[in-house]
């Protein structure tokens, strides 16, 4: 019997990957359409963090990675025996780590979070008297604890996509609709200066959904701080909305994932013949390891 082989890509694809793919989603919902899907093969057009939360969601399914290259700055920057000293240094802490982190820095973790359920999570260990370290992302631990008051100590990785959105392009944006309403929405990966000046920071889906609603004047201007890939799906929610991507410096609206951009058409089409980066390197203790905070967050997102 042929192979059941589905396609998924995240957001921050191409329009071009987004229409090859049987779900689009942010990196959540992809992982749990992994888990649920009963595919042979799953080929994840996304980053490879994300073909390795599939993979131990879903361990029976072959996940394939089209393109090597597709890593993530928020990996690359961790060095996962550093982060576990780090981890060692705060003995009497609970470590909540951002879904955004290789299967090794999760296994060192005692919760994952995603930009969705971060808030929730966080104040939910507060509330109980726990202290908390946050890894991997600064901007992200940076916007907790000025938003809620916190003390976390920071694991200091940033996206370097979000991280380039700052304060005085959006300044120099916002000044050249100045005849205009103009509203900001930030994905929780931008620097703290920015996302005070958001009307919402939120996940990927919760801008879409924010969109989605807006129901202010018909010719405001939507600056959105995050990935550009989202704006076209943005856009087909909401066509008639003005909504541009906010600036990174002075007239300059492009600010894009390098690792999503290898997703191209030619390295989609290879993976879905079966050729790739197989996620096949992770041991059954490993995957058991980064399984375990996972299923609390899914337990406590319920
Ligand atoms: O990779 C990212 O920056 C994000 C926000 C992914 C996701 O879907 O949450
Ligand atoms: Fe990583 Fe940033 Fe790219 Fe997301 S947008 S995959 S966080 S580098």
């Amino acid at each position: 019997m042929a192979k059941k082989v589905v396609t998924l890509a995240h957001y921050y694809c191409t329009p071009e990957i987004q229409q090859m793919a049987d779900k689009v989603g942010d990196s959540l919902e992809l992982s749990l359409f992994a888990r649920d899907s009963h595919a042979d093969t799953i080929v994840f057009a996304g980053v490879r963090f994300m073909a390795e939360t599939a993979k131990i969601l879903n361990p029976h399914a072959e996940v394939i990675l089209p393109d090597r290259g597709s890593t993530c700055s928020l990996v690359t920057q961790t060095d996962v025996a550093a982060l576990t000293a780090w981890r060692k240094q705060h003995p009497d802490h609970v470590h909540v780590a951002y879904i955004n982190s290789s299967a090794e820095h999760k296994a060192v973790a005692d919760w994952i979070c995603t930009s969705r359920n971060v808030d929730d999570l966080i104040a939910d260990l507060y509330a109980q008297g726990k202290k908390v370290i946050f890894s991997p992302d600064r901007n992200m631990g940076a916007y907790l604890n000025f938003q809620y008051g916190y003390d976390m100590p920071l694991w200091s990785a940033v996206c370097e996509v979000h991280d380039k959105f700052n304060e005085d392009a959006l300044n120099a944006g916002l000044a050249e609709v100045a005849d205009k309403s103009a509203f900001l929405i930030a994905h929780p990966e931008s620097p703290l200066p920015v996302l005070k000046r958001a009307d919402y920071v939120g996940s990927t889906s919760g801008m879409l959904n924010w969109v989605r609603q807006f129901a202010q004047a018909p010719d405001s201007v939507i600056f959105v701080a995050t990935e550009d890939g989202i704006l076209y799906n943005m856009k087909q929610a909401r066509p008639e909305l003005d909504i541009r991507q906010a600036p990174i410096y002075a007239g300059c609206q492009c600010n894009s994932c390098p690792y999503m951009k290898l997703n191209t058409i030619e390295a989609v089409k290879r993976a879905q013949q079966g050729e790739g980066i197989r996620i096949d390197y992770l041991t059954e203790a490993q995957m058991d390891a980064a399984r375990l905070p996972i299923e609390r967050m899914l337990e406590f997102s319920k």
